[in-house]
């Protein structure tokens, strides 16, 4: 029976690619001698701002890493994300989009979140792909996001920000309401299905 329709934003970076572990991977392969930041030492959304931090002109490194050719689709899955999304996306009633933030430095990031999504999920998700650098004008139930702040030009965005528990992030201590998801073992469906009954 058709019911009220879900709609679900899934973040990329943090939340299905794993951006953390693939800087952390090219920074110490490019940059052996220099000092590197653990994942476990990560703090805040902004590796290039941490990096920037520890010493200043790291910050180009670490930038020079991500900015590479091969960078996102070198990426590797977070686990359980692919699992999470071919069963999302066969939900009753319920729409997936995909909704991600791409470089300013564009050249290889836009064509290889692209690349990305087709050789994990497959075509039927390079049709629910989203790129903007605003995610507060996307309009839906949720968002599964691990930044902590999401900022944009829309001051009550229509989704409910679930923040994707990732290195940077596990240490904030959110406010009620605001909830999170640890990984995709966590019980993301239950998430889903709480807002479902709260959305006409
Ligand atoms: N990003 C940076 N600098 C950082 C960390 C991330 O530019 O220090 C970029 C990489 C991705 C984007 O393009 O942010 C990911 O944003 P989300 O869509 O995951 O929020
Ligand atoms: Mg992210």
């Amino acid at each position: 029976m058709a019911g009220p329709v879900l709609r679900v934003l899934v973040d990329m970076d943090g939340v299905l690619a794993d951006f953390e572990g693939g800087v952390l991977r090219g920074f110490l392969a490019s940059f052996p001698g220099e000092p590197h930041l653990s994942l476990a030492q990560r703090r805040g959304f902004s590796v290039l701002e941490q990096y920037r931090a520890l010493r200043e002109d790291l910050a180009v490194k670490i930038a020079s890493v991500y900015e590479s050719q091969g960078f996102f689709l070198g990426l590797d899955p977070i686990p359980g994300a692919i699992e999470a999304m071919q069963e999302m996306i066969q939900m009753p009633n319920t729409e997936v989009f995909l909704c991600t933030t791409p470089l300013r430095k564009y050249d290889y990031c836009v064509q290889e979140k692209y690349q990305w999504v087709e050789k994990h999920l497959g075509p039927k998700f390079v049709e629910r792909l989203i790129l903007t650098r605003d995610k507060t004008i996307v309009s839906a139930d949720l968002l599964f996001d691990d930044k902590d702040t999401i900022r944009g030009v829309e001051p009550n965005p229509s989704w409910e920000h679930i923040l994707f528990s990732c290195c940077h992030n596990k240490h904030l201590k959110l406010e009620p309401p605001r909830k999170r998801l640890e990984s995709w073992t966590d019980d993301w469906r239950a998430i889903l299905e709480s807002k479902r009954s709260k959305v006409k």
